[in-house]
């Protein structure tokens, strides 16, 4: 079988609240790929489902993802864009991967424990397999790189162990690769704006702790402004951030939206007060993000026949890849 040498893989959860960290963590790097790579972009549903989601806001939810993609420049005549359902080899693989993995494995991943919390017998069997899902999808490609924030990290550390136990197990040495994480940029940890120790994320309770791909310039302004600091002025260098999450927090996204390194954020603001420097990140932010949620709108109120367009089409393409991958696995495994 052809052995891609660049063929890039990621995805993101249609689990609503698409926010700053799985923008400046995920998919504005996505965007900076497709020069380079081959690119095979997910709206992962079938992860999405491993905590339960209205079926309706699901269906809203795959599309805003998808639109995300393509208005912050995703080419998907260039590249794939897709959802993993419309794909029955991410379930397939995932069943044989599941049998390939070991619960030694799973169980020490710090996601499932973090999302199960203190009830987690009433977690679903999915969510403690998702990692297994996820390893699937890469594989289902044969991905040789997997842009992702810092979060998923220990998830691609397992998809790299389930593909080495299937090539060893079945002595087929380098059929799958071994998929290389991208951890890319100044931001890949984007933290809550309510608690500078805790990542920013779509399941928080609390609206204000993320900027959202939804929020027009004031709900920006006003999260911003609200954003948890502290009463002392910016620090002049980087190691004068130790200690001060929320602080830390802000400048890291100044730094990501601008291009900026941290050092030269604190050059301009160091000595001053959250309140010059909040109003300029609330100015930054906007900027730069309200061309790609204005696109998002406009696409999702009026043009939502083009999103599904635009899905249909990269299954295709996708299922023409995996579909492949599947069937000699199938082969190596002894199914007839
Ligand atoms: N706070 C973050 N900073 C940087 N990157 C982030 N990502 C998520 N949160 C941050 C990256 O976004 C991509 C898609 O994430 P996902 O849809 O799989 O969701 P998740 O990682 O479980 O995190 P969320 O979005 O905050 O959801 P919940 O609330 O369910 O935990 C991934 O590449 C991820 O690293």
């Amino acid at each position: 079988m052809e052995k891609p040498k660049n063929r890039v893989f990621s995805g993101v959860q249609p689990t609503g609240n698409l926010h700053l960290g799985n923008y400046l963590g995920a998919i504005r790097n996505f965007v900076g790929l497709q020069e380079t790579h081959e690119c095979i972009y997910c709206v992962v549903d079938l992860h999405a489902i491993t905590v339960w989601q209205d079926p309706k806001e699901l269906a809203a939810n795959t599309r805003e993802v998808a639109a995300a993609y393509i208005a912050a420049g995703i080419d998907p005549d260039k590249h794939i864009i897709f959802n993993q359902s419309k794909v029955s080899a991410h379930a397939e693989l995932a069943w044989i991967l599941n049998c390939v993995a070991r619960i030694g494995w799973l169980n020490r991943m710090t996601q499932f424990k973090d999302k199960a919390g203190k009830d987690r017998e009433q977690a679903s069997v999915g969510l403690y397999a998702y990692p297994v899902l996820m390893a699937a999808d890469i594989l289902a490609y044969r991905a040789t790189h997997v842009p992702v924030g810092e979060d998923q990290k220990q998830h691609l550390e397992l998809a790299r162990d389930v593909a080495q136990k299937f090539n060893n197990d079945f002595n087929v040495p380098d059929f799958f690769p071994q998929p290389e994480p991208l951890i890319m940029g100044p931001a890949t940890r984007v933290m809550s704006l309510r608690d500078g120790t805790k990542k920013m994320s779509k399941s928080d309770p609390s609206d204000y702790s993320r900027i959202t791909l939804r929020d027009d310039a004031d709900a920006i302004a006003l999260k911003i402004r609200k954003a948890q600091t502290d009463p002392d002025p910016l620090p002049e260098t980087v190691g004068g951030l130790e200690g001060r999450a929320g602080a830390s927090n802000l400048v890291s996204i100044y730094a990501a939206l601008s291009g900026l390194t941290q050092a030269d954020v604190l050059k301009e603001f160091g000595g001053k007060q959250f309140g010059v420097f909040k109003p300029a990140l609330a100015e930054l932010a906007v900027a730069k993000l309200s061309p790609i949620t204005s696109e998002m709108k406009r696409m999702m109120e009026s043009d939502q026949g083009y999103i599904d367009t635009v899905l249909a089409n990269g299954a295709e393409r996708a299922q023409a890849i995996a579909g492949p991958v599947n069937k000699r696995v199938r082969e190596i495994v002894g199914f007839i």
